[in-house]
């Protein structure tokens, strides 16, 4: 066979295996998993380099407004060579509905964004924070159709909240078309009560972002999220869990049979509320929802991840610039609670797990390519296309140096950035090539792709497989009188 690309001599992983082959791709799919591959139009040498499935970074904001209007710094040119120069060869960021607006439109405004500019294939999930009749009944059935099969929503924030009754609307709407529900999972009274009073009592420094959002909002909110979805019996992804026992009402649930997910972050593992301390303005760099916790928390994340709790690690790529278009649009000394919530990470991602992760033995390689590929393709309708080296999939490939060490610097990032949280990291570790459909992306440190270049992915429902399907007993006309209620 003639191949366009052969990838020779370096080691494959995927999220169960790990062996050496020579990959072969032909019109931008894997067609061969063998030694000694001949006949290719062009040929790279991954001798000592490991050959893995692209990342797919499936929790980042891409040229979204916040509630509050402010647009994050990166477009879908910048988020996405950012994404690809760590590792990843999909994204999946956010088209966030505000209040008033259509699903329509929201999905015709993000088309816009991302078409004529992502190097990367793309795909959104929905922010739904208006889910009024026409929304749930029309609107959300042909998003779905046209291969949008996942939504989220927000417990907190004035401006996106959803009430508890919508909740169950959008989980019974996305439980019927097989799509996955994801939430922010945040107490709001807990954190405006708290909020109000440390605001009151002049206690405005960055440090008290994180006070104002308690462990227990976080716990509250995860608990009541999954006894929604359960009693309609549908899936949810809790997104960005924080706090050790919120990740255990994840796991818990699960071992019920319940379709419950659980995600974290770069952040959670890496940085700790202490960051928050440095003298103002600069702890708002590190302000973020939920937000840093500290030691004890990380090393119970980790052991979560270890468990098999969550089943994906996100960057929430949220980026602000320190200026007066972001972190300091209220002002050069703002107080904690007019900072918008977020911070960069897209590009750091992959390389800060692989190198603290896999290299310190905490976790194996193939959990590594399940946290940072496999699993989001999996939950997210894309797989085996994506995620996953193997006959008939995407060329979708990342190429690792596991030697490289780097140290890690605002200006060495790719995103429209003026810092990152992890200034003066050294990491071992990092991607040299990223492949998307056979065609460089990423090669010798230059980008090598064009704008526009990126693909929409029309998404395949939830898979339900595997997982009991038990709705509430109310919910069941033999156990109701026969009420029809679904
Ligand atoms: N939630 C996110 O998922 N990202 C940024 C800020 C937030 O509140
Ligand atoms: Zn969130
Ligand atoms: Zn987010």
């Amino acid at each position: 066979m003639q191949f366009d690309l052969v990838i020779r001599g370096g080691k494959i992983a995927t999220a169960s295996d790990v062996f050496e082959a020579d990959v072969g791709i032909k019109d931008g799919i894997i067609t061969a998993l063998a030694r000694d591959l001949q006949n290719a139009a062009d040929v790279i040498d991954a001798t000592g380099k490991l050959v893995l499935p692209g990342g797919i970074e499936s929790h980042c904001h891409i040229a979204q407004e916040s509630a509050t209007g402010a647009m994050t710094s990166d477009d879908y040119y910048s988020g996405s060579v950012s994404a690809a120069f760590g590792g990843n060869s999909t994204i999946i960021p956010f088209a966030a509905q505000h209040r008033g607006q259509s699903v329509r439109d929201v999905m015709r405004i993000y088309d816009d964004r991302a078409a004529p500019n992502s190097v990367l294939d793309y795909s959104y999930h929905l922010i739904i924070s208006d889910p009024t009749d026409k929304v749930i009944k029309e609107e959300l059935p042909e998003a779905f159709a046209a291969g949008i099969t996942s939504f989220k929503v927000f417990m907190t924030y004035d401006k996106l909240i959803v009430s508890d009754e919508q909740m169950l609307d959008i989980l019974v709407t996305a439980r019927e078309y097989g799509a996955l529900t994801m939430v922010h999972a945040e107490n709001n009274a807990m954190i405006k009560w708290m909020v109000g009073r440390l605001v009151d009592k002049g206690h405005t420094q960055a440090r008290y972002h994180a006070v104002s959002h308690p462990e227990a909002a976080e716990v509250e909110a995860i608990n009541r999220g999954i006894s929604l979805a359960s009693f309609v019996d549908a899936p949810l992804l809790i997104v960005h869990v924080s706090t050790d026992a919120g990740a255990r009402r994840v796991a818990e649930a699960r071992l019920n049979g319940q379709k419950i997910f659980g995600e974290t972050c770069p952040q959670y593992l890496f940085l700790e509320a202490s960051d928050l301390d440095r003298p103002d303005p600069e702890g708002t760099k590190f302000c973020c929802s939920p937000p840093l916790r500290n030691t004890e928390t990380q090393k119970a994340l980790w052991r979560h991840l270890q468990a098999g709790t969550f089943h994906l690690y996100s960057s929430d790529h949220a980026p602000y610039r320190f200026d007066e278009t972001g972190k300091l649009s209220s002002g050069p000394n703002p107080p904690f609670n007019k900072v918008a919530n977020g911070m960069p990470g897209i590009e750091m991602r992959a390389p800060l797990l692989f190198s603290e992760g896999v290299l310190k033995g905490r976790i194996s390689l193939s959990t590594f390519v399940a946290l940072t590929s496999t699993n989001a393709a999996r939950l997210f309708g894309i797989h085996p296309k994506k995620g996953t080296i193997a006959i008939g999939s995407d060329a979708d490939i990342a190429i690792w140096d596991p030697d490289e060490t780097r140290v890690v610097t605002a200006q060495g990032m790719h995103d429209n950035m003026d810092y990152t949280p992890f200034e003066g990291w050294q990491v071992t570790g990092w991607p040299v090539t990223v492949l998307s459909r056979g065609k460089y992306v990423v090669h010798d440190g230059e980008l090598k792709a064009k704008a526009g270049q990126g693909q929409f992915l029309k998404r395949a429902p939830f898979d339900t497989t595997g997982y009991t399907t038990e709705l509430a007993g109310e919910l069941n006309p033999a156990s109701n009188f026969g009420a029809q209620i679904l």
